[in-house]
């Protein structure tokens, strides 16, 4: 008699793991993958009245690597929308980002806030 292996993925929480009808096949789970991906956060500009544009478009350059035309126009977008999502980092680069940015429009009395949210 040949034996058959049977492989079912069972990535719903369910039971799979029973006996078949005529006792010839053999269940094997799919073994999870050990290299799942970090959680990502979402790193917010939010818009005020008062920080000035030249000083948000700076702060892309330079803390967010964003060249100066869509530096312009994402400190555009915070403007007229009200937030906009500037990157998107591992957990302990948002909270770099975070900090950097509140610290430097802290030195210059700009009240700008960036904020960071699980993707
Ligand atoms: N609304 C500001 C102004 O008119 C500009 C601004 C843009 C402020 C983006 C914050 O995240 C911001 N001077």
């Amino acid at each position: 008699m040949t034996s058959r292996l049977t492989i079912r993925a069972q990535n719903d929480g369910s039971d799979s793991d029973v006996g078949d009808q005529d006792g010839d096949t053999a269940l094997a789970t799919k073994p999870k993958s050990k290299t799942a991906r970090p959680p990502m956060y979402k790193v917010m500009l939010l818009n005020d009245d008062y920080t000035p544009m030249e000083f948000v478009v700076h702060v892309l350059e330079r803390f967010f690597g964003i060249g100066h035309a869509g530096a312009i126009e994402l400190m555009l977008t915070v403007h007229k929308k009200g937030l906009a999502v500037v990157g998107v980092f591992s957990h302990e680069i948002a909270e770099t980002k975070v900090m950097q940015v509140m610290e430097c429009a802290r030195q210059h009395e700009h009240p700008l806030q960036c904020t960071m949210e699980k993707e």
